[in-house]
């Protein structure tokens, strides 16, 4: 008997990762084996809440979907702007794409995020510590790791750190800064950060955010322990002086001025950087892009 072909359906598909996560399933697998969807309307793109359960079972049935991308959620700065919507959104629409897998035997990657981590974590976050998030963006991405090791499917997923890329924007997170300085610097010469100067955050290039997931999607599933949920995957880390001098290389008139709001907040209850050992040792995870690689290739293709 052949194998079942992988058919994949993706929500959230128009954010800061389905954009090019998309890309490089369709490169991968073929244009017509995947299915992007969104709450919001685009060509090409077919339109789905994942607050509707009904619509979600229905795609993967008459679509003969084989492996789910669950990137609809609010990220932190919209989340806390509306924890009941985050709530809803983040851990009800989980719950109802997770029975919709179980339902119909498909393979589910969601993504966690160093949200997880709350102030009592040390700055260098380990891959197992105590998890108190102060967001209910945090809470929300707990409880999705939790799911995924209680879930009884092959569920999976990473705690990404704050992504840079320029081909979406960045959703509405507190790591937006280190994607918004690129474009202020290219058309302003100018930006006005939210975070102060000495934030230090774990960051990673879309690039090698991409790699990771489909590295961790080829891993067999008996290869992987009991982080599965949520592996620590580290980039590199920086702060946003560190950023505007590596900018500085290029453009040296860039200047950027500092006024912390809530998110610094946020920015201070998550660790400074990751320990990725376990994903390292279990599915070869190691990054490619380093601070000035990312600076170089962001404001080449900005430009
Ligand atoms: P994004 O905000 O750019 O995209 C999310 C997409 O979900 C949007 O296109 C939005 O329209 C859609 N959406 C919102 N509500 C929806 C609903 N009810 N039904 C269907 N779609 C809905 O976010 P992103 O950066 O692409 O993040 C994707 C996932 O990765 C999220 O789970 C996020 O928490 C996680 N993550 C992202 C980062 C990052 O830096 N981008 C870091 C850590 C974790
Ligand atoms: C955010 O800032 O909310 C996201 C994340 C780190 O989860 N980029």
């Amino acid at each position: 008997m052949g194998t079942v072909p992988t058919r994949i359906l993706v929500t959230g598909a128009l954010g800061q990762i389905g954009t090019e996560l998309v890309e490089s399933l369709q490169n991968k697998y073929g244009h017509q084996s995947v299915i992007s969807t969104d709450v919001r309307e685009s060509e090409g793109c077919i339109q789905l809440d994942v607050m509707d359960a009904k619509k979600i079972e229905d795609l993967i049935q008459t679509k003969g979907i084989t492996d789910i991308y669950h990137l609809a959620a609010l990220l932190s700065a919209t989340g806390e702007k509306n924890p009941d919507l985050c709530w809803k959104i983040n851990v009800d629409g989980l719950v109802n794409v997770i029975s919709a897998a179980k339902k119909y035997g498909c393979r589910l990657f969601s993504p966690s995020s160093i949200a997880v981590f709350g102030p009592d974590c040390p700055k260098h976050a380990p891959q197992v510590t105590g998890l108190n998030p102060t967001t209910v963006y945090g809470k929300t991405k707990v409880i999705g790791e939790h799911l995924a090791m209680s879930s009884e499917i092959d569920m999976r997923g990473l705690r990404y750190p704050g992504l840079i890329s320029w081909k979406a924007p960045a959703g509405g997170g507190t790591t937006d800064y280190a994607v918004e300085i690129f474009h202020a610097a290219l058309s302003e010469g100018h930006y006005n950060c939210f975070v102060r100067e000495d934030t230090q955050l774990p960051m990673m290039y879309m690039d090698d955010a991409i790699r990771a997931t489909l590295e961790l999607m080829d891993t067999p599933f008996d290869s992987l322990g009991t982080s599965r949920g949520g592996y620590n995957i580290a980039g590199c880390s920086f702060t946003v002086g560190e950023l505007v001098y590596s900018i500085q290389r290029h453009i040296p008139e860039f200047t950027c001025s500092f006024e912390p709001d809530v998110r610094q907040n946020y920015a201070d209850s998550w660790p400074d950087s990751i320990e990725d050992d376990v994903a390292r040792k279990e599915w070869g995870w190691i990054p490619k892009f380093d601070l000035d690689k990312i600076v170089d290739d962001m404001l080449e293709n900005l430009k």
